[in-house]
């Protein structure tokens, strides 16, 4: 057994696809051989799902979908699925209520993540709030949402909560942004005692040396607490000739100081290779957004976004994918300070 651990809620029926028989090579992680699992024209009115996450819930798996609509709008749709692999989708978007109970229709709501918090379920997405912003609510039965207000001023994405408070705060990950096709983007962390009022904002990490990640980069799945630190799934962009390459990379943050980097690797976990990934509305996006992770196997499922088109899955134990970006990891003084004040 390993000496790593994960602290998390067990989840025995963690969807899984045994490693490969033939040696992986670079980082331990194999995607599942049946993706993608959502294809196109999903829904009624939804040209295609991605960038999309997942949670355990009663003892199956719920989880807020970006749906592409055919006309050109994304919004969120709520899905379920017995085994977390096939997902049932309701044919309307998710009908959000403001707090005072009338009803709340963000414009343009995209790439959610879905963080359970003591016994509250949030989902946090991009959306137009006079530019690309950070949207959010919450919900206990997936029956009901209720918003909240918006953490930051225009222009954000990629908002990312850990799943429990650190030191009495909430913490977020988010990429301050533009408006567009965002040329840059450092990770940053805030932290708010109530989920209203965020501040303390620190530098997480930035762009590095690295070309797979040296344009841009930004939060994924919701940090996963392990003995190590908080390991991360985020994605990094490189700007090649042709467009933008969306990769995966693995960083480990301090637990109780989550803005210093403690180990970061300089390998990309996964890149765009395999056709869904490579081809499809945006070509070459692999965009990390939620994991489903047991501590008693030490398995984790990553869900993620290929090429705008379509949902993959991709599997690791956790304390190998720990010792991969531990092994090969390049950490720099941008990564390990305080993050400036
Ligand atoms: C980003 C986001 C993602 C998208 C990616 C690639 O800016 O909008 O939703 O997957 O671009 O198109």
């Amino acid at each position: 057994m390993s000496e790593i651990k994960m602290i998390a809620p067990a989840v025995p029926n963690i969807p899984w696809q045994d490693k490969p028989e033939k040696p992986i090579v670079g980082a331990p992680i194999w995607r599942y051989t049946e993706n993608p699992i959502i294809n196109r024209n999903p829904i009624e009115g939804v040209a295609r799902i991605f960038n999309s996450a997942v949670v355990p819930y009663e003892g199956a798996f719920v989880g807020v979908f970006r749906g592409e609509q055919t006309n050109g709008i994304s919004f969120i749709y709520f899905g379920r699925s017995k085994d977390g692999i096939h997902w049932d989708f309701d044919k309307d978007k998710i009908a959000f209520k403001d707090e005072d109970g009338n009803d709340f229709m963000p414009r343009y709501a995209y790439d959610p993540r879905l963080v359970k918090i003591e016994d509250t379920y949030y989902a946090i997405w991009c959306q137009d709030f006079y530019g690309a912003a950070i949207g959010m609510a919450k919900t206990k039965d997936f029956k009901t949402w209720t918003r909240i207000e918006n953490p930051f001023i225009p222009f954000n994405r990629n908002a990312v909560l850990f799943p429990r408070k650190i030191n009495g705060m909430y913490k977020m990950l988010s990429r301050p942004s533009d408006s567009g096709h965002t040329p840059f983007g450092d990770i940053f962390i805030s932290e708010s005692p109530d989920l209203e009022y965020w501040g303390h904002h620190r530098h997480v990490m930035g762009r590095n040396g690295f070309w797979w990640e040296s344009l841009k980069i930004g939060g994924g799945a919701a940090p996963i607490e392990t003995s190590e630190g908080w390991l991360v799934f985020y994605h990094g962009v490189s700007g090649t000739c042709n467009g933008y390459v969306y990769s995966i990379g693995g960083a480990i943050l301090d637990l109780d100081e989550p803005s210093k980097v403690l180990y970061r690797c300089e390998n990309f976990l996964l890149t765009p290779e395999e056709w869904y990934e490579e081809r499809g509305f945006v070509p070459n996006v692999c965009f990390p957004c939620a994991t489903i992770h047991d501590p008693e196997s030490g398995k984790i499922a990553l869900y993620y976004g290929c090429a705008d088109s379509y949902v993959g899955m991709a599997f690791c134990y956790f304390d190998e994918i720990v010792q991969y970006i531990k092994d090969h990891s390049s950490v720099d003084n941008s990564d390990t300070e305080l993050g400036r004040c």
